[in-house]
């Protein structure tokens, strides 16, 4: 930053939105109780609200996208299992091998398209048969939106030319759903919709809906029964959390429609690059939130500096640079940022 004075515009995600001021007015007043005991109305509340709207028996509030990967992901597979997902995953990639670390679950990548969707004919092949030398299959995983493809919305019917394979060979289909109101937005049909297509899925309070801590499962009674389980034993059993449990709910009922103007000005941006030299928008269609670019005359590293320099914070790695859209900015801010890019771009 030049100086403390600076506006500073942070498009390295959607996870740094900081509560509204109703979500911490809901959070002060929450009724609260021990959570472990299954005694925080709040909770309790929340969990009942998420599996509504998902379609699904139950739900179970976890403290982040990655525990709920992780305790779905324990909660359906054995050690000595195998599991299928998607090359480019972010529980492969960014979520520290957790459930080969602490599962003893072997994770087997197979390949996607350009927007993040697993090649049913590559799960169909990848799904073990019954032997005495192989792992047995006991999952397979989505994630929409997409993250590392450009935070792509797939489809109702895309999503089930996977889980259609899976179901037939009985194995069961978790979604790494973090930002599944952002594909339901952008596909217009409810999350239930793109719920009911898998067994289980997480989704995340803390990015677009603006929570400042939380994540939900959701899945049959008895899958969630086994994910509380695996909670608990990854030490994730909390206490009065109908404190952050309140800010879920307010955003559940509130920040959902809104995800539309992250999607907007996450176009507004693209259309904007486009007419800068010196950048590359790598993915040419920007379906949510969320915009990749590449420079380039400098390193993603370099133009990464030179914009925080700048005042304006975005992500980066793997040689490309993201900038995500999010409640914490708005029309102003992009037009802002891109007078940012532009100098910089033309500096390199
Ligand atoms: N993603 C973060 C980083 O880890 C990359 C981000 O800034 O986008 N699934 C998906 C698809 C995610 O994008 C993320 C977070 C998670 C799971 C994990 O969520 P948290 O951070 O709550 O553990």
């Amino acid at each position: 930053m030049t100086n403390a004075t600076t506006h500073v515009i942070d498009l390295r995600s959607d996870t740094v939105t900081q509560p509204t001021p109703e979500m911490r007015r809901a959070m002060a007043e929450a009724d609260l109780g021990d959570d472990v005991y299954r005694e925080d109305p709040t909770v309790n509340r929340l969990e009942v609200l998420a599996a509504g709207i998902m379609g699904k028996e139950a739900a179970l509030f976890v403290t982040s996208g990655s525990m709920g990967n992780l305790v779905s992901g324990l909660a359906w597979c054995d050690r000595g299992t195998e599991a299928i997902i998607g090359a480019g995953a972010h529980i492969l990639i960014n979520e520290m091998g957790s459930l080969a670390a602490l599962g003893g679950v072997q994770m087997r990548a197979v390949p996607t398209d350009v927007r993040g969707l697993p090649d049913p004919a590559a799960v169909a092949t990848a799904i073990r048969p019954t032997s005495g030398f192989f792992p047995r299959t006991a999952m397979v995983e989505l994630e929409n939106t997409h993250n590392s493809a450009g935070g792509t919305a797939l489809t109702v019917e895309q999503m089930r030319t996977v889980a259609d394979v899976a179901h037939e060979r009985d194995v069961p289909v978790h979604l790494d759903g973090a930002r599944v109101f952002d594909a339901a937005v952008a596909t217009g049909v409810p999350a239930s919709e793109i719920a009911a297509c898998v067994d289980s899925l997480t989704f995340c309070l803390s990015k677009g809906l603006a929570c400042p801590v939380g994540s939900v499962v959701c899945g049959t009674e008895e899958f969630i029964a086994k994910a509380r389980r695996m909670r608990k034993l990854v030490g994730g059993g909390m206490r009065q959390a109908g404190v952050l449990a309140a800010a879920g709910i307010w955003a559940l009922e509130h920040m959902v429609d809104r995800l539309a103007e992250d999607h907007a000005n996450a176009r507004r941006l693209a259309d904007g690059l486009r007419g800068v030299p010196g950048i590359k928008v790598r993915i040419g269609v920007v379906e949510t939130n969320m915009v990749y670019l590449s420079p380039a005359a400098m390193s993603a590293e370099a133009f990464i500096a030179g914009l925080r320099e700048r005042g304006v914070l975005c992500g980066g790695g793997y040689g490309l640079v993201r900038l995500v859209t999010h409640y914490g900015v708005n029309a102003e801010d992009i037009d802002e940022a891109l007078d940012v890019i532009g100098a910089v771009a033309r500096a390199g």
